[in-house]
């Protein structure tokens, strides 16, 4: 007799998320993944004045604050087959790479290591075993006996207080938590440390785009931050070699803590390589533009169908055909009017029809995207297989560091497959975060040295023709591809879509009733205790779940689509 479990709702991500799952004998049977909120951004934008759109998709969301209005002028230049000047993409890269570094610090440590590190075990740790195990995985300066002390005495007076806090709500003592002391104590420290360095990665975005959340220095046509390397003010010397110190100090903590941490954790839990696999049609951008165009770019992307490297197909640049063809989004399951078949972002359509939560019907704001006819998975695994299957250098070193120090930990040699699985998310992510701290300090080296050969250009002024233009602009979010679709007639925005990384992931069955990436990962993995389905969290985090980048709304014709009263 199948029991069902309702996550709802899932916490330590964004927005709202429910998670249904059937368990029977002591496994996941079957899924179902619903966004239970949503919101009309796009709404707004109807009748707007294009290069005002990325302010406003800025807003979708408050986590991946940066890349709606990336990828929203990247859109809108496409439409107008606009150029953007070198250290006007040198500067973009800069910005959105921070901020996946400080957005993949904050996942892994602050959002989902506490799935798997159990904080109340760390205060019967030996700081001093501790710290000699940590020297067997890092060279970081930080892993001693007094700061490893120290942070297990405030661990101790928070628990003694008998005001957990943040801790309040953890599993903690659940069977499947199985580090030993010592790794939960080095793992609680730096989660603390974590703290100071995903401020640092915040900083480069607040320098370059003037704040942060929502930077404020974009423009379509490029970025509004003068280059003047003698004056006080605007982008200086003084400032940009701030921004090289910052990358140094994100490089470090990268390295010497989360690669380490990644691999120790995959280590313990090599279990979790059998979990959550899902679906493995793999798709991703490439990211970090080194021309005027985006046709080259510094970190590959594209398409593997099957969780076949040898199949990988390459996505080449802002023009790519193959991407702009092969997305398609389905209603069938999702709380919209459906029954055209899954349709393309320019033509998408979005009219309310809230049912209730129907098993076999529909289940969830969310809708079902596919590539090419079939789900695909978004996401730092993605990413980094299809960076691999291209064989990107970097990648490849990050990758190999750390499956064999996976594979040393827990004595076992684990093959390049583990990575199609929960944990194996996990790993992908920090092997991402070690590359665009790479990519970092070669973006900064860019703009250098093109602002020393004396070009201070930063903006090209967009000019905007009568009649349609139609412009799609992506983007290799923290989260995976994101994608903005515009119609422009006569100057102004007619139809508006965005097809997000959590929609991908989070989308509940499609046309074909084809489970999505969430409900698929679920499938098999083992429950415990159906009272506190840790393990549930586990595959679901491991995407890092933003609801409310998944969910929005468009509508063609511009009528309104339902009145919400504030009670
Ligand atoms: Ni709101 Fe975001 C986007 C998603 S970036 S967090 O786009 O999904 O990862
Ligand atoms: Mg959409």
């Amino acid at each position: 007799m199948a029991t069902r479990i309702t996550v709802d709702p899932v916490t330590r991500i964004e927005g709202h998320l429910r998670i249904d799952c059937e368990v029977d004998g002591g496994k996941v049977t079957n899924a179902w993944s619903s966004g239970q909120m949503w919101r009309g951004i796009e709404l707004i934008l109807q009748g707007r004045d294009p290069r005002d759109a990325w302010v406003f998709t800025q807003r979708i969301c408050g986590v991946c604050t940066t890349v709606h209005a990336v990828v929203s002028v990247r859109a809108v230049e496409n439409a107008l087959q606009l150029e953007v000047p070198l250290n006007a993409q040198y500067i973009r890269n800069l910005i959105i790479g921070a901020h996946c570094v400080h957005d993949h610090i904050v996942h892994f440590y602050h959002l989902s290591a506490l799935d798997w590190v159990d904080i109340v075990s760390a205060l019967q740790a030996d700081p001093a075993a501790t710290a000699k195990l940590a020297s067997t995985l890092s060279d970081w300066p930080r892993n001693t006996v007094q700061e490893l002390t120290a942070v297990q005495t405030r661990l101790r007076s928070l628990v003694e207080s008998g005001q957990l806090g943040i801790f309040a709500n953890g599993y903690w003592g659940h069977p499947a938590m199985k580090l030993p002391p010592e790794v939960n104590l080095l793992a609680a420290a730096h989660y603390l440390q974590a703290l100071e360095y995903q401020r640092i990665a915040n900083q480069v975005v607040a320098i370059l785009g003037s704040k942060t959340p929502h930077i404020q220095n974009l423009a379509v046509g490029g970025v509004a931050n003068p280059i003047n390397l003698d004056s006080q003010s605007p982008l200086t010397l003084e400032r940009l070699y701030h921004i090289k110190s910052l990358i140094d100090q994100l490089g470090d903590f990268v390295r010497q803590v989360y690669i380490p941490d990644v691999a120790a954790v995959g280590a313990f839990y090599a279990d979790w390589t059998g979990y959550g696999s899902g679906v493995t049609n793999y798709l991703s951008v490439p990211e970090m533009p080194l021309d005027t165009r985006g046709t080259q770019f510094e970190l590959p992307g594209g398409y593997i169908p099957g969780g076949d490297l040898e199949a990988f197909r390459p996505i080449s640049g802002f023009q790519d055909a193959f991407f702009e063809e092969g997305v398609a989004e389905s209603s069938k399951h999702a709380w919209y009017e459906s029954g055209k078949g899954a349709l393309h972002p320019y033509d998408g359509e979005t009219v309310p029809e809230y049912t209730d939560f129907q098993d076999v019907g529909k289940y969830s704001w969310v809708k079902a995207p596919s590539f090419l006819g079939e789900r695909a998975q978004v996401g730092p695994l993605a990413n980094v297989l299809c960076m691999a299957a291209a064989g990107h250098e970097p990648t490849t070193r990050y990758l190999d560091q750390v499956v064999s120090t996976a594979s040393r930990l827990a004595g076992i040699q684990i093959p390049l497959t583990a990575l199609h699985s929960t944990i194996g998310r996990h790993a992908a992510r920090a092997i991402r975060c070690a590359v665009i701290y790479e990519s970092l300090q070669n973006q900064w080296q860019l703009l250098m040295d093109n602002i020393g050969s004396g070009d201070y250009e930063t903006f090209n002024r967009p000019v905007f023709p009568k009649g349609e233009q139609r412009g799609f602009g992506f983007h290799e979010a923290p989260r995976g591809v994101l994608s903005h679709w515009v119609v422009i007639r006569d100057g102004k925005i007619a139809n508006y879509q965005a097809v997000v990384p959590s929609t991908w992931n989070a989308g509940p069955r499609d046309e074909d009733d084809a489970l999505g990436p969430y409900e698929a990962s679920l499938l098999d993995n083992p429950v415990a205790d159906p009272e506190r389905p840790l393990e549930v969290l586990r595959t679901v985090h491991s995407f890092d779940p933003c609801l409310a980048c998944a969910i929005h709304m468009v509508d063609g014709e511009q009528q309104p689509i339902v009145q919400v009263k504030a009670l």
